[in-house]
């Protein structure tokens, strides 16, 4: 089915990786050697069209939207925060589901009126959000680790990805409000798509497939 053209599919390691494999291995691919346990950053599969590189997960949508990689795996969060332009969303994979909140020390009450300092490293999505609440909010950009912040008075607020809650927990902060519902999209270069389209296409068809599948067994 994949004759001919080159595909080249963007990858992070961790749950994305873990998540996608599965998926990738029902359409029928697998790569020659154990990612998890690679340094490498370039995997070779059982397709000698296809490929798998492994990259920062908020540098995936970079790489597809140059078309230095035809596809790519990336959280709906990412995708939101960094803009879509130029990308194709062709699939909801539906893994690595979470949520993107507003967290703040258990019981702490939100200043009446007065400005909220908020620390994320979702400074777009962060600012939209407490705009459409009216509140006005001082965003303090961060790389990682949010829930400090709160903990050292850094910031009243953190907006971060929960999943569990567990972590929000074990630091004594209680999640707030939903900003958005999170799951992993399969993203295309849209200049690939038209280019590669047999390929990409029956590709496309393959990780739908293999979503249903996992949906109706899970
Ligand atoms: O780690 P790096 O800085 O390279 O990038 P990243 O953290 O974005 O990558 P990665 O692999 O950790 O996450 C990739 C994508 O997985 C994210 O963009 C989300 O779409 C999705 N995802 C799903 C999550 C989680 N679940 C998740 N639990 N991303 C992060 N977390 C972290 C969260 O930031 C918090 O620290 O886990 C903690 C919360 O988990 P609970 O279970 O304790 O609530
Ligand atoms: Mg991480």
């Amino acid at each position: 089915m994949l004759n001919g053209e080159q595909i080249t599919i963007a990858l992070s390691k961790g749950r994305i990786l873990d998540d996608t494999l599965p998926l990738l291995e029902f359409a029928g691919i697998t790569p020659a050697e154990d990612i998890s346990k690679s340094r490498k950053l370039i995997f070779e599969t059982n397709h000698d069209h296809v490929r798998l590189v492994v990259l920062r997960a908020s540098d995936v949508p970079t790489y597809v939207r140059f078309g230095a990689a035809d596809m790519g795996v990336a959280g709906k969060d990412v995708l939101l925060e960094n803009g879509s332009e130029g990308l194709y969303e062709p699939l909801d994979l539906d893994i690595a589901r979470c949520r993107l909140m507003t967290a703040a020390k258990v019981g702490a009450p939100r200043s009446a009126g007065g400005r909220v300092r908020v620390a994320t490293k979702f400074v777009s999505l962060a600012k939209q959000f407490y705009a459409s609440r009216g509140i006005q909010a001082d965003i303090i950009k961060l790389y990682g680790g949010m829930e400090l912040a709160p903990l050292l008075n850094l910031a009243d607020e953190i907006v971060d990805i929960v999943d569990t809650g567990n972590t929000l927990k074990a630091n004594g902060l209680e999640a707030r409000e939903l900003i958005c519902h999170v799951s992993s999209r399969l993203i295309a270069n849209s200049a690939a798509m038209k280019m590669k389209q047999a390929a990409m296409q029956a590709l496309i068809a393959r990780l739908g497939e293999a979503v249903q599948n996992r949906q109706q067994t899970a």
